[in-house]
């Protein structure tokens, strides 16, 4: 299985965390190194440009996406996170591969913490399964 990883840096001390899981479940599940390519964005915002660009690309079985949008005292929050969200679904469904959702959106930093935490605490982690168990059920379907 060939995977792409989506990673942004805007909060990176819980994005890494969601990068390290997720590239153990791969790792831990069969998954092989020189089959993940890791592309780092500035922000979640970013995300969907890339999602649809290698989603489109024909070069991998699943994308997995990942990012922190932690709600602030502004709006901004809102935007990015729904912006995100849709922009992620619609790569999927236009270029019809599996894309996981590892994109924490949080009241606050210790929501975020908590998500990023140990294996199954970490949706990092769920997300490589996620992409995992996608691939397969897409190669079911004709
Ligand atoms: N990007 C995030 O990934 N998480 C955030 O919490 C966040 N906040 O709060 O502003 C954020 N902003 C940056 C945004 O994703 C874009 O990179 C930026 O707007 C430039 O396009």
């Amino acid at each position: 299985m060939k995977f792409g990883i989506i990673v942004s840096r805007f909060n990176n001390f819980v994005t890494e965390k969601l990068l390290e899981s997720a590239l153990d479940g791969l790792k831990s599940h069969g998954g092989e190194e020189n089959n993940i390519d890791i592309v780092h964005v500035p922000g979640a915002f970013e995300i969907p440009l890339l999602a649809g660009k290698m989603a489109g690309s024909g070069r991998y079985d699943a994308l997995i996406c990942l990012g922190a949008v932690i709600r602030g005292e502004t709006p901004h929050f809102d935007y990015i996170a729904a912006e995100v969200s849709r922009g992620i679904a619609d790569a999927m469904s236009q270029h019809r591969i599996p894309i996981a959702f590892g994109v924490l959106t949080t009241n606050n930093v210790e929501q975020a913490m908590e998500r990023a935490g140990l294996k199954s605490e970490n949706k990092g982690f769920e997300a490589a399964l996620t992409a995992i168990e996608m691939v397969n059920v897409n190669r079911e379907i004709p």
